[in-house]
């Protein structure tokens, strides 16, 4: 095992790493940026570097300098979380070249899915399916109609280069195609500096299910289950679960297959991510492949009992893998909800300032994965999530009203977030149902951040007007506006009661 390691990172995943190495016996170095001085990830390492001023282009992507100064206070490997650095190739070379550990796959496996057209064709040719479509750039707009036509509309054009939905655009019909290209080429060449386009027949209303994967460096290769990540917006996930409601034991077993098939065409070592569509019928199509931890490997760590970071560390470090794959069969239900610091009210724009207070839910079956705490300052320079609030509890019903109760908890003061978003996702019967596909928030979004009182805050203000009003009328009082009015003085012994605190609790919202 290593003795320390140095992690890449910030926020929420720089804490789940360190304590992953904590519980390891491994000392940790944290590097932060100026914006980062206070925050908890530099505080709970065993030391920190300032790596630079507050633009990640400035700091946390300047790979050379998170590599000297991985070098210059003795870790041994570096683990990039996700997001920064975690999914680029020159940088897991370049750390290897340094003599030290990239706790994740080679460097290699990064770039064969990096390319989407040659994550396509590894894919193909190892036996796992894709939707129809070409696996090279098309040429021109007649090339992409006569592709187009052999396939059936509607298709999608796809940056080869892609990710993140850039580049993307659905065509309906034969004459759109010379625009959508054009403009799909143009976006692709800003965002990956490749114009290269290719096409696929379009897939109407699927899930977006993927499967972990677990590699060693001694030839095991294992599937841990899927994760339903349906519930989006723009690409951002907002919610995701484990298992999917859509995948039985029997679908688990292929598309688990599928994905190992996939790892082991890719030279894939630690832990990665297959991404799928399913649609309708129950037909499966890989995507592409995470070459990184993901943001929501906590509700597969809670299903299946494992410590994914860990894993990653001790794969790193040339362990092998002690399970086989029976071992892992999903144990109950797990939901995860992304805190960010988001106005779901005002169409999520990015809320900003500093937390005066923050109470975190706790209790049975409630993780809490954060990287903030009361004081820490919110700014613009990093990724809005703030946190993760995770359930476990042994039945789907359960988790859900288990994630309603926890985030009934929580209590975040001084910037807005998006916990009554999740409240009501939480109420709503179609996410009750299961019945979600990659456009139901968006489709929902106006039902779902319109203006709202919940049930249960009308019911208190209800209870607590009629139980203030037979109080005072008891007690030979008037109203405490009433008695403003009225010049007289105003009585504020309220008797302390159950209904009281939870109206006090509401109304301090
Ligand atoms: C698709 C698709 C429908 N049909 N491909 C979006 C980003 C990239 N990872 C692939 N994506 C999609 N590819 C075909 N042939 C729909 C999407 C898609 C999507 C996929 C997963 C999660 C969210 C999504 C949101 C919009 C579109």
């Amino acid at each position: 095992m290593f003795n320390k390691v140095l992690v890449a990172n910030r926020g929420e995943i720089a804490l789940r790493v360190i304590r992953a190495c904590q519980e390891l016996g491994v000392k940790t170095v944290a590097v932060y940026s100026e914006a980062d001085a206070q925050a908890p990830h530099v505080r709970e390492a065993d030391e920190a570097v300032l790596v630079g001023p507050p633009p990640s282009s400035q700091s946390y992507l300047v790979g050379e300098r998170l590599i000297e100064v991985a070098l210059r206070t003795g870790a041994q490997a570096i683990h990039p979380g996700y997001g920064f650095l975690s999914e680029r190739a020159w940088f897991a070379r370049a750390v290897r070249d340094a003599g030290l550990v990239f706790i994740g796959p080679p460097a290699e496996a990064i770039e064969a899915m990096g390319s989407k057209t040659a994550a396509r064709q590894l894919a193909i040719a190892a036996g796992v399916p894709v939707v129809p479509g070409n696996t090279e750039g098309v040429k021109d707009a007649d090339e992409a109609i006569a592709i187009a036509e052999a396939y059936g509309f509607p298709v999608l054009l796809k940056a080869a280069a892609g990710g993140g939905g850039k580049g993307m655009r659905v065509v309906r019909a034969k004459e759109d195609i010379a625009d959508a290209l054009a403009s799909a080429r143009r976006e692709a060449l800003n965002a990956f500096g490749d114009d290269a386009v290719y096409l696929e027949k379009y897939i109407e209303g699927p899930r977006h299910v993927e499967i972990q994967v677990l590699a060693d460096t001694h030839g095991n290769v294992m599937h841990l289950g899927e994760r339903e990540c349906s519930v989006q917006r723009r690409h951002q996930k907002m919610i995701e679960e484990a298992p999917s409601v859509a995948v039985s034991p029997e679908l688990r077993a292929r598309m688990g297959a599928t994905a190992v098939a996939a790892a082991k065409a890719a030279g894939y070592v630690n832990a990665g991510t297959c991404e799928f569509l399913l649609d309708k019928d129950g037909q499966y199509y890989f995507l592409e492949m995470n070459t990184r931890i993901q943001v929501e490997h906590p509700v597969t760590e809670l299903v299946m009992g494992i410590d994914l970071v860990q894993w990653q560390i001790r794969i790193a470090a040339g362990e092998a893998l002690p399970f086989a794959q029976k071992d892992f069969t999903p144990r109950g239900w797990a939901i995860e909800c992304r805190i960010t610091s988001e106005d779901p009210a005002n169409g999520f724009l990015p809320s900003t300032g500093r937390i005066e207070y923050l109470h975190l839910p706790s209790g049975p079956g409630v993780r809490w994965d954060g990287g903030i705490e009361a004081g820490s300052v919110v700014g613009l320079h990093y990724d809005p999530m703030l946190a993760k609030l995770i359930v476990h509890a042994p039945t789907r019903e359960l988790a859900i009203s288990r994630m309603r109760r926890a985030l009934l908890e929580l209590t975040i003061d001084g910037i807005e977030s998006s916990r009554a978003f999740h409240l009501r996702v939480m109420d709503d019967a179609e996410f009750q149902r299961g019945d979600i596909t990659i456009q139901w928030l968006e489709q929902r979004l106006g039902t779902l951040t319109g203006p709202h009182t919940d049930p249960e805050t009308l019911r208190l203000a209800a209870i607590a007007a009629a139980l203030v009003a037979h109080e005072e009328r008891s007690a030979g009082r008037v109203s405490a506006p009433a008695a403003a009015a009225a010049g007289n003085t105003v009585v504020r012994d309220v008797p302390p009661s159950a209904w009281a605190a939870l109206a006090r609790r509401e109304g301090l919202r």
